[in-house]
């Protein structure tokens, strides 16, 4: 088993997708194993995308993810990372594959739904910066 760290964005807090998004989860064999709504602030959105610091779309990312609430989530299952990242699809969804959740419900390429961690060392640490060590 491995875990791996799921942000339903704002835009999906927004439009009511969360029972959506989490019906998709739970059928393609995830377990829930934590789960919590917040409301990031600016610094907070910074620090999670500390990674992306540099990048013409920083500012904005920063200021979408801290505009309303989102929902982190660890997420449980064999080859976690790597389902996960397939079944959420493209960080475009113009580029998602069919029946992918950023294909069915992203708004663009920065409005795109959700976020998943793309390795396992990634994973560790978001699923630290939401959750703590426990
Ligand atoms: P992913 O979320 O698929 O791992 P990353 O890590 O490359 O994609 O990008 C993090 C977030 O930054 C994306 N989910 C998206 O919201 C935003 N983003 C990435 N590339 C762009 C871009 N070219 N223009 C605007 N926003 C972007």
């Amino acid at each position: 088993m491995n875990r791996t760290l799921l942000i339903i964005k704002p835009d999906a807090t927004g439009r009511r997708l969360v029972g959506r998004i989490i019906d998709r989860l739970e059928r393609a064999g995830f377990d829930i194993v934590r789960m919590k709504m917040v409301r990031l602030t600016e610094a907070e959105a910074r620090r999670f995308y500390a990674v992306h610091e540099g990048k013409p779309f920083l500012d904005s990312l920063v200021a979408f993810m801290s505009s309303g609430p989102v929902v982190p989530m660890v997420l449980e299952k064999g080859n976690a990372v790597e389902d996960l990242r397939m079944l959420i699809g493209a960080t475009n969804p113009e580029n998602a594959a069919c029946g992918t959740i950023r294909q069915e419900m992203a708004l663009s390429v920065e409005k795109n739904s959700v976020h998943a961690s793309d390795s396992n060392e990634n994973a560790a640490t978001e699923i630290a910066f939401f959750f703590g060590q426990d």
